[in-house]
């Protein structure tokens, strides 16, 4: 099913389903070469999720400023390409909400245990904000946040489940937004986690 969540917010219910245990068997290949690892801010804060990256670009935060990057840190080598399913199902998603050409270049993968949150944010370090950005949700339910442009709006709170994908685009792009801390349970594929993946061109 479709659902818009606002203008240029598409919610696609279980668009990732069939897509699922490729998708698990490719992100385990990533996470052997580049691990999860929970990042500091540069207010000096360690991030409650963890995250790692494929693509050609990968995010990092530490105390210089948040940034892509086509290295990881951890490794000094690339980040891992993005998987062929990855690009396929992210740009399938965006064209089926309106958004023809997506070329992500980065795949971001946060890993929420029980307990961990994003707090509100917006997502502004692409050089594109006319490209959308493609978001997965794999395991645990979570409640996500959905405010508006300003950091006052009220959020909205949606479910996201298990293959749940949300393209955000138009004025939606650049909302603030977060998640929850993460309910405890044990996901039957996935375990007692949450993982999203967010596909964006953010260079
Ligand atoms: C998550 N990740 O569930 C979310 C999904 C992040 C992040 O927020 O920055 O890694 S992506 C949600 C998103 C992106 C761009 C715009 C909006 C939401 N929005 O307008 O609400 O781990
Ligand atoms: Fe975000």
């Amino acid at each position: 099913s479709c659902e818009a969540m606002a203008e240029g917010a598409v919610l696609l219910r279980g668009f990732a389903r069939p897509f699922e245990s490729e998708i698990i068997a490719a992100l385990r290949v990533i996470v052997a070469q580049a691990p999860f690892r929970r990042m500091f801010t540069p207010g000096g804060h360690q991030m409650s999720m963890a995250m790692t990256s494929c693509g050609s670009a990968g995010w990092v935060t530490d105390r210089s400023g948040y940034r892509y990057d086509g290295i990881d840190p951890n490794s000094g080598q690339p980040w891992p390409a993005m998987p062929p399913v990855f690009r396929v199902l992210a740009v399938q998603a965006a064209a089926g909400a309106g958004f023809a050409d997506f070329a992500p270049d980065a795949c971001l993968i946060n890993r929420y245990a029980p307990g961990a949150r994003m707090s509100l944010h917006q997502d502004r370090d692409e050089r594109d904000f006319a490209a959308p950005i493609v978001s997965v949700s794999l395991g645990l339910p979570a409640i996500f946040l959905f405010g508006g442009p300003k950091r006052a709006d009220k959020p909205k709170r949606y479910r996201l489940e298990h293959g749940d994908v949300v393209v955000w685009g138009g004025p939606s792009r650049l909302f603030f937004h977060g998640v929850a801390p993460l309910a405890d349970g044990e996901h039957a594929v996935v375990g007692r986690q949450r993982i999203n993946l967010t596909f964006r061109k953010a260079r």
